[in-house]
């Protein structure tokens, strides 16, 4: 947990810039925005490490930009493209940003939610990271943020309950009052355990003057990364990351294996997943196929979560490259959801599915190996 606190002290401010291009530099936390621009651009450049404006757009720009590979990991790119269709729509717009439709608002729950990680909640919202605040010639002010992280306990306890205190300021360290919904929350908070074997959706909430909570449990002992997306408003999707510590021996990591079959059962569901390609840098097709476990009836009688028939996040082995999506026909019921992406460079990925059906959201793993 040292990395917590210790962190704040180390952030460095960033002001708020306006530059064309902005950087994805992670402003101390890692933050970045991306902007959104096309969702191939987008995912591009998020991932691709600095670049500059002029060859890509979406670029992360600079140079302390994405490097994602940070070792405290903090900056993570997200991207999140993911919503698909309109991807295209709001070139100036950060990334995640628009996404989203489908927010109403409802901020408020925040929350909770499980620890277990596997089902968490799902919402999404997908921003992206870069921080690029305005963006490209945007004429829109834009506001860049930091994210400030608290734990209730220095050395949180496995299955002790730890609140997450998510303090959001701009990079001079000046409040940040008001955040956009998105997929109906302010905040969405992503919790995964550095061996990706647990997953939590949680949201936050918001308790005014910049500062959002949460209570949750981690299971275990170990390393466990927190990803934020919120939308500053007036600003753009916006991601930070941060990484904490569970007190004890740490059990050991399970290894990331790509599944031999894109077939699993969670719930009570059978889920069949394909993507199409796997390959990096092209658009990619996630078509989730839904139906009973047991009868094998298709399941056409998915309902909304979050405004959306799912929700996927995608995160590499390594934590690093972050993708928040939202499916091609948010409307959709089943037995079929589709969600568009692009994985910003080769490797082993885990992606989530989170769906919900009779008022119970559930959450359906799998890892791929995109080449
Ligand atoms: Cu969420």
């Amino acid at each position: 947990m040292s990395g917590m606190t210790g962190m704040t002290d180390r952030r460095r401010t960033t002001e708020a810039r306006r530059m064309p291009v902005k950087t994805g530099r992670p402003d101390a936390k890692g933050t970045m925005r991306l902007k959104r621009i096309s969702l191939a651009l987008l995912l591009a450049a998020a991932f691709a490490s600095a670049t500059a404006c002029s060859s890509a757009p979406a670029s992360t720009g600079g140079h302390e930009g994405m490097d994602m590979g940070s070792s405290d990991g903090k900056q993570t790119a997200t991207s999140h493209h993911g919503d698909g269709p309109d991807a295209s729509a709001e070139p100036e717009r950060s990334g995640g940003q628009a996404g989203h439709n489908g927010e109403s608002s409802h901020d408020g729950e925040s929350g909770q939610h499980g620890e277990s990680g596997q089902h968490g909640e799902s919402g999404q919202h997908g921003e992206s990271g870069h921080d690029g605040t305005s963006g490209h010639g945007g004429a829109a002010e834009a506001v860049s943020t930091v994210a400030k992280w608290t734990l209730s306990a220095d050395e949180p306890q496995p299955n002790e309950e730890t609140t997450v205190t998510i303090r959001v300021e701009t990079a001079a360290g000046d409040k940040v009052e008001s955040f956009d919904i998105n997929h109906e929350k302010k905040m969405h908070l992503i919790a995964v355990s550095e061996d990706l074997s647990y997953f939590d959706h949680l949201h936050p909430e918001y308790e005014g003057s910049g500062e959002f909570k949460v209570r949750t449990k981690f299971p275990r002992a170990g390393r466990y990364k927190l990803i934020a997306d919120y939308i500053p408003s007036g600003g753009s999707a916006t991601t930070n990351t941060e990484w904490i510590e569970v007190a004890g021996a740490s059990a050991e990591k399970q290894a990331i294996e790509p599944d031999e079959k894109l077939d699993r059962t969670a719930d009570g569901y059978r889920v069949e997943l394909t993507v199409d390609p796997l390959k990096a840098n092209k658009e990619a097709m996630l078509t989730f196929k839904l139906s009973d476990a047991s009868s094998g009836e298709p399941i056409d009688d998915l309902e909304p979560y979050l405004g959306a028939v799912g929700h996927v996040v995608i995160l590499s082995a390594d934590t690093e490259k972050y993708l928040h999506v939202h499916p091609m026909d948010e409307d959709a019921k089943g037995p079929v959801a589709e969600f568009m992406t692009e994985f910003p460079e080769s490797g082993v990925y885990k992606i989530w599915g989170q769906f919900q059906r009779n008022g119970k959201t559930f959450v359906v793993p799998f890892t791929v190996k995109v080449s």
